[in-house]
């Protein structure tokens, strides 16, 4: 009968919308490897509801777009560059109108896809730094200073005096007045008129020096995206050399400025995270409970709902009507912040972002910034859920959307208000509801403080056992897998094929945004995984230590915390004097974001050998191409590489850590660790 309902609801919102039937239908197992999600698709469909998984059937990419050599930067445009059947032969004639190159045409698309990468990573830090300096202003009860170790050790890298002289003495600073200076130093770096960022120095000096040589230290954040725009507008930079320069100084800008800015003051906010226990995936949802989602990038205010939604008060008011207490779960990026530093668990990656509320139990979807699809409005619409958009930026044009804009100075209001919505919605629910029983247990928390507690040696307060146990070959090396998922291939399949082959051939893994849930659902992040997927070597050191083979980081901005664990392992020494030294790689198996090539190309310029799965859009483009995956390395010691065969990809990575590891003259120990038993027994015999 609730069904019934569900299916007229959905008539009325497609005649309402004029909507078209899909024509075909994704078929669920091709669609996901994961079971709630397939389960869901199943019931979207039959409930004649659209997702995803269905428009990426009817929908197909431009075969020019996705090579990049689509120009519409003017109106004489588009102009589009196909390849010549058979490929280049000769000199490359492809212009547009007014003469631009194919590499001109790829680059200039490429580094405007870091520009929308960085301004989004960039404008989360702003906001953070904003309310930053509220808190430390003392504007707003909702928000204090959590984390003042963290808050010294920062203010010592943006040249905040922790110490003052009072009688001759040198005494410690209050530290309401260095939260002050710290959060207008912070805000500072986004449009000072001059100098270069402060975060820079922080990286391993001779990368430091790489970059003054080369031209490329940011000068302030929102500069180096702006100066990206004019230098892609009609007739600017036509020299994809001279355009990827300033694509770099906007993806640093990106890596060791906004993003890292928006971790630390996060962090300074809300806590630094540790290691701690959740669930994740759809089966987190709990059909007697109210459902909160929490949906986005901002922590801002979920770290306000998550506070808000404990009070005893909300609880009795969810209990008056009916429901058994609470429970928030998240998507995406903010879901992240909350688990890192709450444990609140993850209801799933970008690609269930819909099939959360077609579980039916969802009583309010809250979301904030970024990764946000507009049919969730038309989902929540077939079913009770509130939607619930956030921040100023980020509307819905759907009627059905409810916009509680957020202020940090009514911070637990606004938060207030938003749970009170949600309990008062669950008497509402007009479906049947049907939660997946998929869930799995996760260890989660990690960043450069806690890696260095677990993986730190006991005297020496660094990586120092981390470093030991690179060096003498247990193991091999580090890969960062990171981003997001993609419609246009099976939702987790590569994520969890390279994750699980890296961990098979020793190398621990640090993951971030929904490779990160992605693993979490996969049940990676356990310290007993080790015994079951890891290489002998990896599984050895995790059971010592007691801690998962792939350890999560948080969010995208939190990819910065990458950068960091990576500097910290070169200055506890023995792995080389530069990052582009270490035996490590990254990958994004799954990547859809603008996000995912500004964090690429940070990863690249900082010397990091990078790899994404799926399409890259500069394949239409062969010597632009070969700049990014060749000529970079000469450059900045790191390079693009593309391999969508995830087994492949996770060879192409380990082959690179190899590489490093005979540069570093440590690859003799690793063959001596992977001795099995007979070659012990023979060792013995002699
Ligand atoms: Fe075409 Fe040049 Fe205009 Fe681009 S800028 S659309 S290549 S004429
Ligand atoms: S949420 S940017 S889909 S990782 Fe950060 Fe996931 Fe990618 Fe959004």
């Amino acid at each position: 009968m609730a069904e019934e309902k569900v299916v007229k609801k959905v008539v009325a919102v497609k005649a309402e919308d004029k909507e078209e039937k899909a024509a075909k239908l994704a078929d669920p197992v091709a669609s996901s490897i994961d079971v709630a999600t397939q389960e869901m698709i199943v019931r979207a469909q039959k409930l004649g509801i659209e997702t995803i998984f269905d428009r990426a059937e009817n929908m197909k990419p431009c075969n020019i777009g996705i090579q990049g050599i689509c120009c519409k930067n003017c109106s004489m445009g588009p102009c589009r560059l196909p390849l010549p059947k058979g490929g280049i032969i000769g000199e490359d004639t492809r212009k547009g109108l007014c003469g631009a190159t194919a590499n001109t045409i790829a680059a200039r698309n490429f580094i405007r896809m870091i520009a929308g990468g960085a301004a989004a990573h960039s404008d989360h830090g702003r906001c953070v730094a904003e309310v930053f300096n509220s808190a430390a202003r003392k504007e707003s009860d909702a928000y204090k200073i959590k984390d003042v170790h963290k808050l010294l050790a920062v203010a010592a890298h943006l040249g905040v005096a922790t110490k003052v002289m009072l009688d001759g003495k040198e005494v410690d600073r209050n530290t309401d007045e260095i939260a002050v200076e710290v959060g207008e130093k912070a805000l500072n770096e986004w449009g000072k008129p001059e100098g270069e960022l402060l975060y820079l120095k922080r990286a391993p000096k001779p990368l430091y020096e790489k970059w003054q040589k080369t031209g490329v230290l940011p000068r302030n954040i929102d500069r180096e995206i702006v100066e990206i725009m004019h230098r892609t507008h009609m007739g600017v930079d036509q020299d994809y050399k001279n355009l990827m320069k300033q694509g770099t100084r906007a993806a640093l800008a990106d890596g060791w400025g906004g993003s890292m800015l928006a971790t630390d003051l996060q962090d300074i906010l809300f806590g630094t995270p540790y290691p701690l226990q959740s669930e994740a995936n759809l089966g987190v949802l709990k059909q007697d409970h109210v459902n909160i989602v929490i949906h986005g990038h901002e922590p801002v205010l979920s770290e306000m709902i998550v506070a808000v939604a404990q009070k005893s008060e909300l609880i009795e008011y969810a209990k008056s009507k009916g429901a058994k207490g609470i429970q928030l779960s998240g998507i995406c990026c903010t879901a992240n912040e909350i688990l890192q530093r709450h444990g609140v668990p993850l209801c799933g990656t970008f690609l269930q972002q819909e099939l959360a509320i077609i579980t039916g139990a969802v009583d309010a979807m809250v979301v904030d910034i970024q990764c946000i699809m507009q049919n969730i409005a038309n989902v929540a619409k077939c079913f009770h859920t509130k939607l619930i958009t956030t921040h100023p930026i980020a509307r819905m044009e759907q009627p059905n959307v409810i916009h509680i804009e957020f202020d940090e100075h009514y911070a637990l209001q606004d938060a207030e208000k938003i749970i009170r919505i949600a309990i008062d919605n669950f008497q509402n629910r007009s479906a049947d509801v049907l939660i997946p029983r998929h869930k799995a247990t996760q260890i989660a928390g990690f960043g450069v403080e806690s890696i260095e507690y677990h993986l730190g040696g006991t005297f020496r307060g660094s990586y120092y056992t981390l470093n030991d146990n690179i060096i003498n070959g247990r193991i091999r090396g580090i890969g960062g897998v990171v981003g997001c998922n993609n419609a246009r291939s099976r939702h987790n399949e590569a994520h969890i094929a390279i994750v699980k082959e890296l961990i098979k051939n020793d190398v621990i893994v640090l993951t971030t945004g929904c490779n990160g849930i992605a693993c979490a659902m996969e049940g990676l992040l356990t310290p007993e995984t080790a015994g079951v997927f890891c290489g002998p070597g990896l599984a050895e050191v995790c059971e010592t230590v007691g801690i998962p083979p792939v350890l999560h980081l948080g969010s995208c901005v939190d990819n910065s915390r990458i950068l960091l664990a990576a500097t910290e392992v070169i200055r506890a020494g023995g792995l080389g004097k530069d990052l582009c030294d270490l035996p490590a790689a990254g990958s994004a198996p799954e990547w859809m974001s603008e996000k995912a090539i500004s964090i690429g190309h940070y990863f690249v310029a900082s010397g990091v050998y990078t790899i994404f799965g799926g399409t890259l859009p500069v394949s239409g483009a062969p010597v632009f191409k070969k700049y990014l995956f060749e000529d970079m390395e000469k450059i900045y010691g790191g390079m693009w590489d593309l391999e969508a065969d995830p087994i492949k990809h996770a060879h192409k990575m380990i082959a690179h850590i190899d590489k490093k590891r005979k540069e570093l003259g440590i690859d003799k120990a690793r063959e001596r660790v992977l001795m099995d038993m007979a070659d012990r027994q023979k060792l013995e015999a002699v």
